[in-house]
């Protein structure tokens, strides 16, 4: 600097670069603040864009909208929302008696019988509705809408109003344990009892012989039945594993679903269901199972109930936690359960997920893992995020291989999921 100062005029341009080269580095500073802004911004609005989750957290909703007063529903609060089997007494409405009456008029006192039909009562119809997520609104009992009674001047009466239950989609209509219905699609219907026909009023009786009939019938009672809905939750993939393994926080790590997460067993009572968005639009859906443990099948722990959802999932991913003592154990035991509940349950398209690698004894148990089973093992942390994409890729590709699967058994193969149509 000194030289160039000697220099005479070029001393000018030294301060002048100076000055510069601070307007450059606070550039420089002030670009690095703002482009982390708009990554902090990309990521935020990819988290949120990132998938839909279909639990029933008004919370998120709120938090999305950006109402900071209401919070999410702890889990306690939401298992008490979220039924998933309920018996229902149907009595469809019965039929309208017929009129016995006749016709008179000044000039024509004997007109003849005209007395009109009873109207047909309501039937009950249970339909899936995607907008309906548990059958916490199914009330115990439902009596449908009575036909009308017959009136004068052949009037017939008003046929009963059509009742419908509104449940969700996956609900299956069972009748003393057997399977009469499964709704899966949105709009589809199972009419459950048909309303009584309306009686016949006296016209219906007048014959060449009997002129002047006065009989009319009473209308017929409408059908009763009593069923149990029992909802099972449909999902692409379901994610098994032992209380603590980690399923809730895998969920959370690939979609946007907000299942509680804490360090004890049993933190998740219902089951949550989250969407992977991929790039292509296509959508998978993965469920969160609450824990299974040893004797759920014979109804230990949470029971039978969740192995019920299990049964509705397409493949498997069963999560291990890896810090346990002997995992393989785990896988063992899971598969045990799952073929108790239902033969070759355990044997649909899976993959192993080997969580927990961040902790230091996981390592060796992965290998020894390996040693032990053939079948895809993924490992990832869902808290440090280690591995994550494996476990999406792997994800399609059991998607991929489930439709392909489903397309050769109908035909054709849809890239949408079954539930969202
Ligand atoms: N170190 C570590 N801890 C984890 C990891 N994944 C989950 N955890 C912790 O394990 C505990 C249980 O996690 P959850 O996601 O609630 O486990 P879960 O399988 O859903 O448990 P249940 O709902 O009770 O069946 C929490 O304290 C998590 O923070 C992981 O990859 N690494
Ligand atoms: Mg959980």
């Amino acid at each position: 600097m000194l030289l160039l100062s000697k220099r005479g005029g070029r001393v000018m341009h030294v301060s002048m670069l100076a000055v510069l080269a601070k307007v450059k580095s606070s550039l420089r500073l002030h670009s690095d603040v703002y482009s982390r802004h708009i990554f902090r911004r990309e990521v935020t609005r990819n988290k949120l864009s990132l998938a839909r989750n279909v639990t029933t957290s008004s919370g998120l909703c709120a938090k999305l909208r950006g109402n900071s007063k209401k919070t999410d529903l702890s889990e306690k609060k939401l298992t008490r929302c979220f039924v998933d089997h309920r018996p229902v007494k149907l009595v469809a409405g019965s039929g309208g008696k017929g009129a016995s009456s006749f016709h008179s008029e000044p000039r024509k006192e004997w007109g003849g019988p005209d007395g009109g039909n009873g109207g047909d009562g309501g039937s009950i119809i249970i339909k899936a509705n995607r907008l309906v997520k548990s059958l916490a609104q199914v009330a115990p009992v439902y009596k449908g809408e009575d036909g009308h009674s017959g009136g004068s001047k052949n009037c017939y009466g008003r046929n009963g109003n059509t009742t419908y239950v509104h449940v969700p989609l996956g609900t299956v209509v069972k009748e003393q344990g057997n399977t009469v219905m499964d709704l899966s699609q949105h709009g589809q219907e199972f009419t459950a009892v048909f309303g009584g026909s309306g009686g016949k009023g006296n016209r219906f009786f007048l014959t060449n012989e009997n002129r002047a009939p006065i009989t009319s019938t009473p209308g017929a009672q409408g059908q009763e039945r009593i069923l149990h809905l029992e909802l099972r939750t449909m999902a692409h993939a379901g994610l098994v594993g032992f209380p603590n393994a980690g399923k809730s926080s895998l969920l959370r790590a690939i979609s946007n679903a907000r299942p509680a997460v804490a360090a004890y067993p049993f933190t998740t009572l219902k089951p949550h269901v989250g969407i992977v968005d991929y790039r292509d639009h296509v959508q998978v859906a993965v469920a969160d199972i609450p824990g299974i443990v040893r004797g759920a099948h014979l109804n230990r722990g949470l029971g039978l109930s969740f192995l019920r959802h299990i049964e509705r999932c397409r493949f498997l991913l069963f999560v291990l936690d890896m810090s346990a003592q002997d995992p393989w154990t785990h896988l063992q035991h899971l598969q045990y359960e799952l073929d108790h509940y239902e033969p070759g349950l355990s044997q649909r398209p899976q993959a192993i997920i080997a969580n927990k690698m961040d902790l230091p004894e996981a390592r060796s148990n992965l290998e020894a893992l390996r040693s032990l089973v053939t079948k895809t093992i993924i490992p990832v942390s869902a808290i440090t995020g280690q591995n994550m994409e494996e476990l999406v890729l792997h994800l399609r590709e059991l998607y991929d291989g489930y439709l392909q699967e489903d397309g050769a058994k109908a035909g054709k193969a849809t890239g949408k999921y079954p539930n969202y149509e």
